[in-house]
């Protein structure tokens, strides 16, 4: 039904342009423009541009072409070439495949809320994998207006105020919403990413008004949220900057992950002088002359955080093959 709708979009683009070809005058096939342009968004078999002209228009692209939102392409005759990209965020999928969310994205905005609670790990994930990409990760934390809202907050603010920006806003009521459209007005591209029901593109929607993107409902038994969102797509905000909407993933599974770049990008251990332990592949578990134990020992690393850091370091050793596995 949905992938119909598209054909039907793509078929009428490419319908569009033969008639305006035939209405240009003079204009010979061979000296079409190239025009540059943004994928904002992917339905499989064609990808929407908006190019630098202003126009945005569907192209037709071959299924497994690997392109995602927020690439930069070049468009000539029909034919897309994607530009080196300046930043790739990747998650590795609950069936072990490698997926890249985003391309060219400069902050990635960790979406929380009360209800739906975050699965465990699934923050530290988010951080690690921005981090690794070379995103700054931000903590959104959602329905701060909920009666339950208060202690969630504090207990994101004990965890994470050290490591992370945080925003506490509510879709439903505005809170917050200022301080975080202030934040992206620099020019900068975020994407939202969460598990699904917390409020992405219901928060999308608060922010800019008129993109009435679909919101789903809770399910009262589990709590859970149901998928609406289906395809990630980018917007412009109105006052500068610009947001992906992502369906909600549960996991946020870590691609080619070494341990020493665990220990730098983990959430609770930016304090920690890299490179300073008596041996230089140290795991920071029971090795001697560690000088994350040393820290922990001294509480200036929380033990909560330390505990966390040796699950994810569990798993990678778990399924080290798995972890290094390449694209
Ligand atoms: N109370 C409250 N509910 C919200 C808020 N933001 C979103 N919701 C509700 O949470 C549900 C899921 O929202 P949606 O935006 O689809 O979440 P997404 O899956 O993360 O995109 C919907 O029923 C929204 O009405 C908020 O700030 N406060
Ligand atoms: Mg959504």
């Amino acid at each position: 039904m949905y992938l119909s709708f598209v054909l039907e979009r793509v078929n009428a683009e490419i319908q569009r342009l033969k008639t305006n070809k035939k209405t240009q005058s003079g204009s010979a096939p061979g000296q079409e423009r190239e025009q540059k342009g943004v994928i904002v968004s992917h339905h499989g078999i064609a990808v929407n541009i908006r190019f630098e002209s202003g126009e945005q228009r569907l192209v037709k692209v071959k299924r497994r072409a690997g392109h995602v939102v927020g690439d930069t392409v070049a468009v000539k005759h029909h034919r897309l070439t994607r530009l080196p990209r300046k930043t790739e965020l990747c998650r590795r999928n609950s069936r072990g495949s490698i997926c890249v969310v985003g391309a060219n994205l400069d902050v990635l905005g960790v979406v929380v809320s009360p209800l739906p609670s975050p699965t465990p790990g699934y923050i530290d994930q988010s951080v690690i994998a921005a981090r690794q990409a070379g995103l700054i990760p931000l903590l959104v934390i959602n329905k701060a207006d909920l009666e339950t809202a208060g202690s969630f907050i504090r207990q994101m603010e004990r965890t994470y105020s050290e490591s992370l920006d945080i925003f506490v806003v509510s879709a439903k009521t505005g809170q917050g919403l200022d301080a975080l459209k202030l934040y992206l007005r620099d020019g900068l591209r975020a994407i939202f990413t969460g598990i699904t029901g917390v409020g992405k593109s219901s928060l999308l929607n608060a922010i800019f008004p008129t993109l009435d993107l679909k919101v789903g409902e809770i399910y009262e038994a589990g709590k859970r949220g149901c998928n609406t969102t289906t395809v990630s797509s980018l917007h412009s905000l109105p006052d500068g900057g610009e947001l992906v909407d992502t369906p909600g993933f549960n996991e946020f599974g870590l691609v080619d992950i070494t341990t020493e770049n665990l220990a730098e990008c983990f959430p609770g251990f930016e304090q920690v002088p890299h490179g300073s332990c008596r041996f230089r592949n140290c795991r920071h578990r029971t090795e001697p002359g560690c000088i994350v134990s040393t820290m922990v020992d001294s509480g200036q690393i929380p033990m909560e955080r330390y505990t966390a850091y040796t699950e994810i370091l569990n798993q990678i050793e778990a399924g080290d093959a798995r972890f290094r596995t390449r694209r």
